[in-house]
């Protein structure tokens, strides 16, 4: 599987896509099955697996447990080197661009490379952009880093504009899991505007009409966790709507 190449075919045929966040930690293996099931009935295209917290082994389980269910792209999005698993297809290999932590611009990856190396894991650099989302969220405590404040909105799109400079291939906004306001769309429209790689929105969506905004305003992926680790039902109602 060419995962990027996929993302930026899927873009330029004016494909919304929407990856599912599993974090191993708030997720029973045992309601797999099920829970794929919702899925791959959804119009979802991406399925993205990690945590700010988990570690390694029970997200090498579940990526397992996941690739059996469907045939859709398992991609890492991982909190520490831990959760690092050759069994998915991609990686995000983020460097978290609004903080100034380096352990998360060039430590942590350093660490991953005798995992990676050899891996047949597809290695997505990716820009990854904490933004205020109302309340202190786990990114924040575990890399002590602050969120850019959302009222930045120049700052927020010079920051991804620099990612981009530096050759990243995605620019994900995060507000954090959780969330209680999600990105907001004058930030999402300001980094959309500036920004020629494909552009990830996530954190506290929970409702279609905020999916539809994002979108809306410019977002190519979001990212959805929280709102279906709580009621998996929200998948039934996200039906095909854009010619797949
Ligand atoms: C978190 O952006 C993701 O890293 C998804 O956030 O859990 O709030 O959907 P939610």
């Amino acid at each position: 599987m060419q995962i990027y190449q996929n993302i930026l075919d899927a873009i330029a045929d004016g494909e919304r896509l929407l990856a599912v966040l599993i974090d191993p930690d708030k997720f029973s293996l045992s309601n797999t099955g099920h829970f794929m099931e919702k899925v791959n009935r959804s119009i979802a295209t991406h399925v993205f697996v990690g945590g700010s917290t988990g570690d390694g082994n029970a997200t090498h389980i579940l990526v397992d447990k996941i690739r059996n269910e469907t045939d859709l792209p398992v991609v890492l999005f991982p909190g520490d080197v831990t959760q690092i698993s050759d069994r998915a297809d991609a990686i995000l290999f983020l460097s978290l661009i609004s903080g100034r932590n380096p352990e998360y611009l060039i430590g942590k990856h350093v660490e991953s490379v005798s995992k990676l190396r050899g891996a047949e894991l597809e290695i997505i650099p990716t820009g990854y952009v904490l933004i205020e989302g109302g309340k202190s969220t786990a990114v924040e405590t575990v890399t002590a880093t602050q969120p850019l404040q959302n009222s930045d909105i120049q700052k927020i799109s010079d920051t991804a504009k620099a990612g981009e400079f530096l050759g990243m291939k995605l620019m994900y906004l995060e507000a954090g899991s959780g969330a209680e306001n999600c990105v907001s769309e004058d930030i999402i429209k300001s980094v959309k505007h500036d920004l020629k790689i494909p552009l990830i929105v996530g954190g506290g969506i929970k409702t279609k009409a905020q999916i539809e905004k994002a979108y809306d305003s410019g977002a190519d992926m979001i990212v959805i966790g929280t709102a279906f680790e709580e009621d998996a039902t929200f998948l039934d109602e996200l039906k095909y709507n854009n010619g797949r």
